[in-house]
């Protein structure tokens, strides 16, 4: 046994600069905490309660159209507004602020209420990842724009507020700080070798094997080597594609079957509606070139070791550093043995039988 499967040790995250502690040791400690609702009972095809449903009338009054497929609109609540300025400063020695001006977008990814991504075909995926490239495209053509944020809460776990399918779009003028730090260790590392960070960390995690969890021809799913929640991954195009906007036909198929593949695994796990909190980290749109960025997904799920019981990020994660116990590798290796048939269908099926 290595130090890295048996002893306490910290791992670098490359892409934040930031470490996380690993346990190993740790993961049969006893539980008598909270425990998380097991899935909800079957959803209609159409609620007529729900505020994204087609032709249902939201929060504010305004009614959807009797949309098919993806439908985007505007947040009727949204954390950011378009305001003409985006240099006000407000500086009284240590109290500083700045103005943010930005929008906020809702994202139908169906009209099914029903539907997830694991439940979608990939044709069906297709057309939310040409909505994901087009809401970049036209939210970072504006000047004020310089960072467009795609990201999904899946689950109540996750804070999701209804269970139509759907993600948000977060448009700043301020890169948030995630971006910052995984931009700032992308550029320096192009600088110092030459080379990107995410495909020279791709090409390792490829020959190794350990912490991959499926790919296709131009997609790879992997738990990160410095993967903080239990089952966290990352999905990484093979080729070097700084956003939405470079990918070529083929690729939108394939990051289609791979978050498709990737979410049925979760699903089967733990054999729930495994929540999350998912998003795309792509190129600023500043304008500048940012040759070292490298497109990706981030997934975090909170689920630890099944469905109702969650990890919580409190004490030494809040006050010192994120913490884990089951290993990345033990983690991939979980998600490997897998089937990709959702579990939900093969009730189905076998109830045929
Ligand atoms: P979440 O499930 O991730 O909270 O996303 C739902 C978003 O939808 C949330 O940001 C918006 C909320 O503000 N919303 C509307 O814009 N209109 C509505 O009628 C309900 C919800
Ligand atoms: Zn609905």
């Amino acid at each position: 046994m290595s130090l890295l499967d048996s002893a306490s040790h910290r791992r670098l995250n490359q892409l934040t600069g930031e470490w996380v502690l690993v346990s190993p040791h740790r993961t049969s400690r006893p539980w008598q905490g909270q425990l998380e609702k097991v899935r909800d009972a079957d959803r209609p095809r159409y609620d007529p309660s729900c505020y994204l449903c087609p032709g249902n009338e939201r929060a504010n009054g305004e009614r959807n159209p009797p949309y098919k497929g993806v439908f985007a609109f505007d947040n009727d609540f949204a954390a950011l507004t378009l305001h003409a300025s985006a240099q006000v400063v407000a500086h009284d020695g240590l109290l500083v602020a700045q103005s943010e001006p930005g929008r906020c977008r809702v994202l139908c990814f169906s009209e099914r209420h029903d539907l997830t991504l694991p439940r979608m075909s990939v044709e069906e995926i297709v057309p939310v990842i040409e909505a994901w490239r087009d809401e970049t495209m036209r939210l970072g053509a504006d000047d004020m724009i310089n960072y467009v944020q795609i990201f999904e809460n899946r689950g109540a776990a996750m804070g999701a507020s209804n269970p139509h399918p759907h993600c948000q779009i977060w448009a700043t003028h301020s890169m948030p700080n995630e971006a910052v730090k995984e931009s700032k260790r992308q550029s320096a590392y192009l600088e110092r070798n030459g080379s990107c960070l995410l495909c020279d960390y791709l090409a390792l995690e490829e020959k190794l094997e350990a912490r991959i969890v499926c790919r296709n021809e131009r997609f790879v799913a992997l738990v990160p080597f410095w993967a903080i929640w239990p089952f966290e991954t990352m999905v990484l195009p093979t080729r070097h594609v700084g956003a939405f906007d470079e990918l070529a036909a083929e690729e939108v198929s394939a990051l289609a079957d791979i978050l498709r593949r990737l979410t049925i695994r979760y699903d089967n796990l733990f054999e729930t509606d495994f929540p999350y909190s998912m998003g795309f980290h792509q190129r600023p749109t500043d304008g500048a070139h940012h040759p070292g960025w490298h497109f990706h997904a981030h997934f975090y799920p909170p689920l630890l070791r099944s469905a109702s019981v969650r990890k919580f990020m409190v004490g030494f994660e809040l006050l010192g550093e994120p913490q884990r116990d089951i290993t990345p590798e033990a983690a991939a290796a979980r998600l490997r043995e897998d089937s990709e048939i959702h579990h939900l269908d093969r009730a189905a099926r076998e109830g045929r039988d």
